[in-house]
């Protein structure tokens, strides 16, 4: 809290420095205190030069997904209050859903560096690798029944693909249910899990994953970071997981407040809108079979509703796409 407080003090003040003297009085401790926590900022990759004679001055920022990184200036009244961040976990949901089961309140996030056993959905693996991703997962309360649970998961495809329009300028689509993809190519999968009695959810666990600027070696096949999507479009930038992860985060609140107050009709919109997919022919792949027809529409429970040749129409609530060309 007071390495926190220490430094957005020396945010506020980059254009001078800051004394020892008045760190001290505002902070309340001594001169080698006051040490011991820019030490402890510089180990996190804060960059801090320190002058005997005119004090300390915030020289960097690292791009690191901590509480310290993420909560400044966050425009949110709920979600990422509470920032827990590691190096390296197996699955930031399973932390999560840990925490939630604990009682942890409404709205708290979990992020991580690296997963070493990232989930995807139906017991698929999402790679995890260092340095250039985002593992999250948010811890929500809504008090809706099980089968509602979709419509979380469309409302969070729909947020990080705003965020992702408005942090890079890149055009991201939306493939049912949880899959946004730039030029074809997966950038973001989005897994949710959920504890619940028989009629209501006790917790829902939303684990978003984005490739931001993970290196391309370990991207899987047929699949893309926005680095690379970038470079691509001939920009050549790293970009800056912090701000995106906070206008995930504020997008996700807005969209969910805005679900609780009007329904989720508005999301529906907002989702065609951003999906590819609507009209075009596609092969649904359920768990004991597969059938092709075209993607017709989205009823108002989230499940994607597919026209058969026959001219029949078909309710899908779960289950993998493929789009057939
Ligand atoms: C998903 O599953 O797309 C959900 C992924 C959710 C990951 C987040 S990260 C934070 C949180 N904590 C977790 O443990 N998980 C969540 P699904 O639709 O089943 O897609 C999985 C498939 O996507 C795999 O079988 C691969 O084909 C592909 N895939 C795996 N890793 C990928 C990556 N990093 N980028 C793009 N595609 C990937």
């Amino acid at each position: 809290m007071l390495d926190e407080k220490i430094l957005n003090v020396l945010r506020n003040n980059t254009e001078s420095y800051v004394s020892g003297e008045e760190l001290c009085k505002f902070a309340d401790i001594s001169r080698a205190a006051i040490w011991k926590h820019i030490e402890k900022l510089r180990e996190e990759g804060y960059e801090i030069e320190a002058s005997p004679h005119l004090g300390y001055r915030l020289v960097s920022i690292p791009d690191s997904l901590i509480p310290s990184e993420i909560k400044w200036k966050l425009k949110t009244k709920m979600l990422g209050k509470e920032v827990m961040s590691y190096k390296k976990v197996d699955s930031t949901n399973e932390i999560a859903y840990g925490l939630a089961e604990k009682g942890i309140r409404e709205g708290a996030v979990v992020l991580s560096e690296e997963q070493a056993r990232g989930k995807g959905r139906h017991g698929r693996k999402w790679v995890s690798p260092p340095k250039g991703g985002i593992y999250m997962s948010c811890i929500l309360r809504p008090g809706i029944a099980p089968n509602e649970i979709p419509k979380i998961t469309l409302l969070a495809a729909v947020a990080v693909a705003k965020a992702i329009r408005t942090t890079t300028a890149l055009m991201p689509t939306i493939k049912w249910p949880n899959d946004i993809l730039i030029d074809n190519k997966k950038v973001c999968g989005i897994l949710t899990e959920m504890k619940a009695e028989q009629d209501r959810v006790e917790f829902i666990i939303l684990g978003i994953g984005v490739n931001v600027n993970t290196p391309f070696k370990y991207i899987p096949k047929g699949a893309s970071s926005l680095k690379e999507e970038l470079e691509q479009a001939g920009r050549d930038e790293n970009l800056s997981r912090v701000e995106l992860t906070k206008n995930i985060l504020e997008n996700l609140e807005e969209d969910y407040l805005r679900l609780m107050k009007e329904g989720f009709r508005p999301i529906i919109e907002e989702w065609k809108h951003l999906s590819a997919m609507l009209g075009a022919r596609i092969k649904v792949v359920l768990q004991n079979r597969t059938f092709e027809g075209q993607a017709h529409d989205l009823d108002e429970n989230g499940a994607l509703i597919v026209r058969l040749d026959s001219g029949v129409l078909e309710r899908v609530s779960s289950g993998d796409i493929v789009m057939v060309r």
